[in-house]
């Protein structure tokens, strides 16, 4: 027999952590007869971002929130949705909302997270809570890398002095994954490398990786070759490829799985890695947000 990875469950465990969210929202009802209310603005219909929005109001309900969508079509304007945020920042029902992205091209998108009450930007997109995670203060944290962290802790993976290197740079996953990584705690510690499209000899530095965290985007583009034998890999990639079953496509991350899959000692599959730790940690900032725990 070939050796395999051990799997990381992400499913699993956002199920755990969602069996914990929902014992607390109970508590919460009991007091306050309401449990906390998460809001999602949508524009436009992409199919995958439709998915994500009700995979996102399935989960707070299953956990005994409140959960509202405010659907938007594709021709919205910015001002538009400016002033839907607006509304939600001043309902007081509402106790945390996200916009789903992508947007539109013509909505300017650094100007509608601006425009968030960081108290109720549940996805942490927002620059003060950016700048207070980059900092080490409370603050809501983007529910990706929060959720990479919570594998790694729920799974004991050590990362002190570890060599992590993480593969993409984007606002919402490389940027606050490879900052948290080399803060000091747990999980962190470690040594950061961010690699991105200008990066010379990739291959070589990702070989040096105990820890490696995939979020460049593209399909099964970390090979084997690129990975150490008994690695740590994380697959943040989520794509859609055509395949012959009822849906006609089917989800690969951005590991090509079966060959890393024999190097590495741990892997995160795709789907059921880190898709539903995402939601799982969206639900716990917004009981935070609820619990009023950093604003
Ligand atoms: C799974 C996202 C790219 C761009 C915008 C579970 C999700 C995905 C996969 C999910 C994602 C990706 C989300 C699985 C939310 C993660 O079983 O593997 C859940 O719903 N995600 C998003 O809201 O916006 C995105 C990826």
């Amino acid at each position: 027999m070939e050796k395999t990875a051990t799997l990381i469950d992400g499913k699993k465990t956002a199920q755990q952590i969602r069996n914990e969210i929902k014992a607390e929202v109970a508590t919460i009802v009991d007091k306050h007869e309401k449990g906390p209310h998460l809001a999602a603005i949508i524009v436009g219909d992409d199919p995958a971002s439709q998915t994500y929005v009700a995979s996102k109001e399935r989960a707070a309900k299953s956990v005994g929130m409140t959960s509202s969508t405010y659907r938007y079509p594709e021709e919205t304007t910015e001002e538009e949705l400016l002033s839907a945020i607006d509304f939600l920042n001043n309902d007081s029902e509402i106790d945390g909302f996200i916009v789903q992205l992508p947007l539109p091209a013509h909505i300017n998108v650094d100007k509608v997270i601006d425009r968030i009450d960081p108290s109720k930007d549940v996805d942490g997109f927002h620059p003060v809570n950016v700048g207070k995670m980059a900092i080490g203060q409370p603050a809501y944290v983007s529910a990706t890398p929060a959720g990479i962290l919570e594998l790694l802790k729920r799974y004991k993976i050590e990362t002190e002095g570890k060599h992590c290197v993480v593969l993409g740079r984007s606002n919402i996953v490389g940027s606050p994954l490879s900052i948290l990584m080399a803060k000091k705690a747990y999980p962190g510690n470690a040594t950061v490398t961010v690699c991105h499209s200008k990066t010379q000899n990739l291959a070589g530095i990702t070989k040096t990786a105990d820890i490696l965290i995939c979020a460049i985007g593209s399909p099964q583009f970390v090979k084997a070759g690129m990975v150490k034998e008994g690695a740590v890999v994380i697959d943040v990639g989520i794509h859609r490829i055509s395949a012959d079953n009822e849906k006609g496509y089917r989800l690969v991350g951005d590991v090509a799985f079966d060959e890393v899959a024999k190097k590495a000692a741990y892997i995160t599959p795709v789907p059921g890695g880190v898709g539903p730790m995402t939601i799982a940690m969206l639900l716990k900032n917004t009981l935070s947000a609820a619990k009023k725990e950093f604003y």
